[in-house]
């Protein structure tokens, strides 16, 4: 079920890019953007935004842009995450990494060139949500992907390599690194449906927690996982000295601190009933994954 879900969901979002570049200026980085973001990956984050907007009757259309906004920032994290200055990986969803394929220099102009069409996405004229809307969404991506997001998360990552750090760091550090985009997902989907201020607020640290928990169940498949399902070499983490919970806390204690995790975000999303079904699959789809 949950297979099916992910893959018409980022078809949709695959043929919305596809158009979307057809309708610009083509440049000689199109194809390296395309080859990173198109039919790649299981846009899982553009899932969590759909399921978010059944949870506040959106219709679908409202919400493509913001799910093609955060798969193009997704996807731009990922090209650099994979670079040799990073964490130099050669292989990403079964096929060479965007810097193997293209070179460096063309895999760092693709991945910036996906940070800024995100922001055109949103901006889109033919985007109809009102401008006060689109600019809550510009500036809120903006926060989650920059210096106090993900690029933060990022840094504290390759910092924290070989070295002790305690949970509470980790989780810090994982809840920018993967949660903030998550974090958005949520947001947009509150933002769109027009929420007021608190609410927004529970969404964000809602998906931020999401966001901690798919980082947590990346540990476990990097360590326990296969290469084939994942698309990616695994046992890497050990090798490279990362902190992750998993690593500082060992299995038994990270797997219950997961599924704590997970009761909690159930738990906060109980008062919307069975409007909050489909969130809920894709949640037990995020703890359970085998990719
Ligand atoms: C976004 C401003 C900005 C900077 C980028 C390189 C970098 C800074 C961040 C890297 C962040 C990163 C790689 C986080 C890991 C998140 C994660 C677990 C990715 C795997 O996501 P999946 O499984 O991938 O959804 P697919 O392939 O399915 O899309």
């Amino acid at each position: 079920m949950i297979k099916k879900k992910l893959i018409r969901n980022a078809k949709k979002v695959d043929k919305f890019i596809i158009n979307f570049l057809k309708k610009q200026k083509t440049s000689s980085l199109v194809q390296a953007m395309k080859y990173s973001v198109i039919s790649g990956g299981k846009k899982i984050r553009s899932t969590i935004i759909l399921d978010a907007g059944k949870m506040f009757n959106i219709d679908e259309k409202k919400l493509i842009n913001v799910c093609a906004a955060v798969e193009c920032i997704h996807s731009y994290s990922l090209i650099h995450d994979d670079l040799p200055c990073m964490d130099n990986d050669v292989i990403r969803r079964g096929k060479p990494s965007t810097h193997i394929k293209y070179g460096e220099a063309s895999a760092v102009l693709a991945g910036s060139s996906l940070l800024t069409l995100a922001f055109e996405i949103i901006t889109d004229k033919k985007y109809l949500l009102n401008s006060k809307i689109k600019n809550e969404l510009v500036r809120t991506l903006a926060i989650c992907s920059g210096h106090t997001g993900i690029a933060e998360g990022q840094e504290l990552d390759l910092k924290f390599e070989k070295k002790k750090k305690k949970a509470n760091q980790i989780i810090d550090m994982q809840k920018k690194k993967t949660g903030k985009l998550f974090n958005f997902c949520l947001y947009a989907a509150g933002t769109v449906a027009k929420k007021n201020y608190k609410e927004k607020k529970f969404l964000s640290s809602l998906g931020e927690d999401i966001g901690l928990l798919f980082q947590l169940s990346d540990d476990f498949l990097d360590k326990k996982g296969s290469r084939k399902l994942m698309g990616k070499p695994v046992k890497k983490d050990n090798k490279k000295g990362k902190s992750t919970l998993l690593n500082l806390m060992g299995e038994k204690k990270a797997y219950l601190y997961a599924q704590n995790l997970k009761k909690n975000i159930l738990r906060k999303l109980e008062k919307h009933g069975k409007k909050a079904d489909e969130l809920i699959n894709s949640i037990k789809f995020i703890f359970d994954r085998k990719f």
